[in-house]
């Protein structure tokens, strides 16, 4: 198929190339931050099953690369607006997984002080700005962000994740259009899992590909598969920087596939299993992991700890979240209002 203008398709193959100014650490950190949030999420499913975590139950199992590889190009006074598979993001942001606990369970000392129980929350503090429930309304947010940046001449970038069903909303293309109108330098990772909710992608819009959208706009868009954690990172990272330099915003289409239902209370029983077995074939955190025992960065034994710590830190997340105090109910208007 012809390129279209500003269009990069990523080869689809795995990469096996480390990116310029990804250290062995870094790579390490990337690999923990996407098993956190795999083990997190197994083990929330567990506790929603026994009716232990309130509210519904959004995962991100299989987007690991996504929410981490992202993320990981972002500086510490960047601006990041998560959506609702991004739970590895955080992680890379700082935020803990006791305070994440504190969330699932609506409690008054996690991030959104019990007034909501799953990945509706962000960290200001981190400049993570807060999920909105309304999908698409984070990318005018990342765009406001951006805007407030190159006003104030700070050279810092606006970094929101999206779905595909998010792409149909006016909101997506009016704060990819103002972005570009304005050259601000914000980032949009599209997730396309091929399922907004259990609308496929062939019936909300007549494209395969959601990154040729950046044509209208005059901007570059990239088609990358969001399996590859590295390949997401590099092509983020290239986004950024031009960002950083005042080039203006970028629409990163990263293909991967919603293999469980959309929250817990969904079986997903209208997903063809041809194609989630496909997809499991390519998991994330395996191939991620195939490739540093390869690469002698880790070895089974050392991701067997990786795993062991990390559930140990779940484990104590948990019991401290399990025993928190609920909030008060009149707490539940303090910081809705201005004062
Ligand atoms: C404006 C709006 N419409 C509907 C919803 C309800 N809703 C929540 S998630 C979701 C599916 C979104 O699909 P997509 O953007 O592809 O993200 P995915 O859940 O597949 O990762 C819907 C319809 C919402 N939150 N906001």
């Amino acid at each position: 198929m012809a390129e279209l203008p500003n269009i990069t398709r990523v080869d689809e193959a795995y990469t096996t190339e480390i990116p310029q100014g990804l250290s062995e650490a870094d790579l390490v950190l990337i690999h923990k931050y996407m098993k956190m949030q795999r083990l997190y999420e197994e083990r929330v499913i567990k506790l929603y099953r026994q009716g232990r975590a309130v509210g519904a139950v959004y995962t991100g199992i299989g987007h690991e690369a996504i929410a981490v590889g992202a993320a990981f190009t972002l500086e510490k006074e960047d601006v990041m607006c998560a959506m609702h598979r991004d739970l590895g993001s955080h992680f890379v942001r700082g935020m803990t997984l006791k305070r994440v606990a504190l969330q699932y369970y609506g409690r008054k000392e996690g991030p959104t002080q019990g007034r909501d129980g799953n990945m509706h929350f962000g960290d200001y503090q981190l400049k993570n700005y807060g999920m909105v429930s309304m999908l698409a309304d984070n990318m005018p947010v990342a765009a406001g962000a951006a805007l407030a940046f190159k006003i104030r001449k700070e050279q810092n970038v606006a970094l929101a994740y999206i779905g595909d069903g998010t792409a149909s909303r006016g909101d997506f293309h009016e704060a990819l259009n103002f972005a570009s109108v304005r050259n601000l330098g914000a980032v949009y990772i599209c997730e396309n899992n091929q399922f907004a909710y259990s609308t496929p992608l062939s019936e909300q819009m007549n494209i395969d590909d959601i990154g040729i959208r950046a044509v209208a706009y005059g901007i570059p868009g990239v088609i990358v598969d969001g399996n590859d954690v590295l390949a997401v990172y590099k092509v983020t990272q290239e986004a950024v920087d031009r960002a950083r330099k005042g080039e203006g915003p970028t629409l990163i289409e990263c293909k991967t596939m919603r293999v469980r239902g959309h929250s817990e209370h969904d079986d997903a029983s209208y997903v063809p299993k041809e194609l989630i077995e496909h997809w499991l074939k390519k998991d994330p955190i395996e191939q991620y992991e195939k490739l540093l025992i390869e690469k002698q960065i880790l070895s089974e034994q050392k991701i067997q700890e990786v795993e062991a710590s990390i559930n140990q830190e779940i484990d104590e997340a948990i019991d401290y979240a399990e025993k928190a105090p609920l909030p008060e109910g009149p707490e539940a208007l303090e910081g809705v209002f201005a004062d």
